[in-house]
Formats: structure tokens, C-alpha cells, sequence
């Protein structure tokens, strides 16, 4: 266990740091206010001892500046315990009011100071797990059982978050929607599950493809979801004119290449995608429009035969 001591007093530092290091904790002392606020922001702790009085910024605020800090992560908190030599009443309740979650003497017999010092380092322990399982869930959340890519939902979330930035900054916006060529004569050649099968790997395709155009640059902050069944879309963000076009066609020709056969697919022989590709020079008003933009473009590129993109 890290523990940050924050107290003005180099003598009383040094006889509590030895405590708590002979109790085998690693102690880090601050001196003043400014410094543990320092120490907070670069290194991460366990625990924090913290002194009430101290010349320039008190315990308190300390405390409130760590939380404010606290504030702008989810699930962030440090236990922390304030030690002083006046334990009045009033005191105490300052201290809880300003974010401390408890409070001990500095003349405190050293089994109560490991005592409560382990208690506190449980709870964040549980607090630690709890986030932990949180982001798991909410990941989980957002990702589409089959393929493992961003769902509906996050992608419905996360599009008009981007569109509003677009909007907002006169930014251009594209959009591709994808859709798998005569996907049902594969399932009913082939059977549900190798159509299962192939969603992933057109998919893996798909987010290898963006995976590289953000990689390089080419159109960062691009991302791509399982629109539905099997659909797709993928948003790209603030991109040239072009480059909408561009990545349209390197992803067709990316899943002509998997080389998937596809005896149904007429023509081509192997699993295709049609594209429709569609880019606004500026956001503007509803999102919507573009989807739509893109659905018919997807349209024709299907009625102009298949494994090709319409681009507008
Ligand atoms: P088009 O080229 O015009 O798009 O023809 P299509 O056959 O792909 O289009 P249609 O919309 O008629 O059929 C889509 C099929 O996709 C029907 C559905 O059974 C299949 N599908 C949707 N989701 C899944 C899935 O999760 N797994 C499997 N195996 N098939 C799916
Ligand atoms: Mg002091
Ligand atoms: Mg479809
Ligand atoms: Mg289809």
C-alpha cells in the first residue's frame, strides 16, 4: 500500500512515516498543500494521511482540491484519513464535509492507526473492483455479441456526439453504410451458422480496414458499428473530399479479397459488399439526412449490380 502524508511538521512526518513503514507501507511526505496536490496529480496512492493545520493551504482544502480532481474521473476516490492534534467535535465535522472519510489523533495507539488504516484500504479495494466490473459491463454494453464491434446503441450514441462536434465547428462529415451482397442466399446455401461465421470475418475485415485509416492518419476519429443484421456502418469524421470515396472502395475490395465463396453471389463467386458512400461539405441540421443520403446511395449500388460503391 502507497500512502501519501501530507503534514507541515518535518519531525512529526518522520516519526509517523517510520510507523507506518515498520507497519510495511510505502510513505511519500508531503510537506504543504501545493506539493501533495503535485504528488496527487503525477503518482497514484492508496491512502492519504493528511494534517489539518498547516501554514498557505490547510487539510481541507487540500482535501476539496483532491476531490474536485477526483470529480472528472468516474469511480476515482483515495481514501482519505485526517490526523491532527485537536480532534475537537467541529473539526471532525469540517473534515467528512470536506471529502474525508475519517479522522484519527496523532497520538492514536498504533493498533487503532493500522486498524482504521486497513479498513479504509478495503473499502477502496471493493471500490476498485466494482469499476473494474463496471467498465467491463459497460463495454459489454456496447458491443455486439457476434462480431464484437460497437452495437446500435453505442453507435447511435456516439454518432450524434460526433455530429453535434461537427455541427457546432462547421466540420464536413461522412458516412458509408454497408450491406453484404445476397447475404440470405449464403444462409440458405451454406446454413446459419457458417453465415455467422462469415459476419465476423467481414467485420474483422471491415474494422482491419479502419483500424488502418485511423492508424495512419488518413481519417482519424473514423469508427465502424454492426448497424444491424448484416449491415454496417461506418462514421468518418472531419474528412477531405475523397476520402470517403477512397475508403469505400478499399474496404469492397478488402472483402472481395477474404475470397469467401459464395456460389449465390452471381457474378463474383466469393462475399461482396455494397456501399453507400455519403459526405456533407458541412454538418448541418439533422443527422438523419445523411442517413438517408447514405441508404439510397447503398440502393443504387445495389440496382447498378452489386460489390461496388455509389458515392455522392
Ligand atoms: P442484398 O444483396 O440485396 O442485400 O440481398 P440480401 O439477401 O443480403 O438481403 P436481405 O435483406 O434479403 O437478407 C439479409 C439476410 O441477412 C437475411 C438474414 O437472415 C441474414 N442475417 C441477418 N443477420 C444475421 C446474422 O446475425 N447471422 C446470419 N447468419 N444471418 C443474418
Ligand atoms: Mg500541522
Ligand atoms: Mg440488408
Ligand atoms: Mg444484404
Amino acid at each position: 500500500m502507497k500512502i501519501l502524508l501530507v503534514d507541515d511538521s518535518r519531525a512529526m512526518a518522520m516519526v509517523m512515516k517510520a510507523r507506518l513503514e515498520s507497519f510495511g507501507y510505502e510513505v511519500r511526505h508531503a510537506i504543504d498543500g501545493l506539493t501533495a496536490l503535485d504528488y496527487f496529480k503525477t503518482e497514484s496512492f492508496d491512502l492519504i494521511l493528511m494534517d489539518i493545520e498547516m501554514p498557505g493551504m490547510n487539510g481541507f482544502e487540500v482535501t476539496t482540491r483532491i476531490r474536485a480532481l477526483e470529480g472528472m474521473e468516474p469511480w476515482a476516490w483515495t481514501p482519505i484519513i485526517f490526523v491532527t492534534a485537536t480532534d475537537t467535535h467541529s473539526n471532525l465535522v469540517t473534515a467528512i464535509e470536506a471529502g474525508g472519510d475519517d479522522f484519527i489523533s496523532k497520538t492514536v495507539p498504533e493498533n487503532v492507526l493500522q486498524a482504521r488504516m486497513k479498513a479504509m484500504s478495503r473499502i477502496a479495494a471493493l471500490r476498485l473492483r466494482l469499476c473494474s466490473a463496471n467498465n467491463k459491463l459497460q463495454d459489454q454494453a456496447n458491443r455486439d455479441g457476434l462480431t464484437g464491434l460497437l452495437n446500435r446503441r453505442a453507435m447511435d450514441l456516439q454518432v450524434n456526439v460526433v455530429w453535434e462536434q461537427a455541427r457546432q465547428s462547421g466540420k464536413p462529415f461522412s458516412l458509408l453504410m454497408i450491406d453484404v451482397d445476397n447475404f440470405k442466399k449464403y444462409n440458405d446455401q451454406y446454413g446459419h451458422q457458417a453465415g455467422d461465421d462469415c459476419l465476423r470475418a467481414v467485420s474483422y475485415c471491415i474494422w482491419e480496414q479502419i483500424r488502418k485509416v485511423n492508424d495512419g492518419l488518413i481519417a482519424p476519429g473514423s469508427f465502424v458499428a454492426r448497424y444491424g443484421g448484416e449491415e454496417f456502418a461506418v462514421v468518418i469524421p472531419d474528412a477531405a473530399p475523397g476520402i470517403h470515396a477512397g475508403i469505400a472502395g478499399s474496404l469492397i475490395e478488402a472483402v472481395h479479397g477474404l475470397g469467401i465463396p459464395h456460389e449465390g453471389n452471381v457474378g463474383f463467386g466469393v462475399v461482396t459488399i455494397s456501399i453507400g458512400a455519403a459526405r456533407f461539405p458541412l454538418a448541418e441540421g439533422e443527422i438523419k439526412a445523411i442517413f438517408n443520403l447514405a441508404d439510397e446511395l447503398l440502393y443504387k449500388a445495389k440496382g447498378a449490380g452489386r460489390n461496388r460503391a455509389e458515392v455522392a
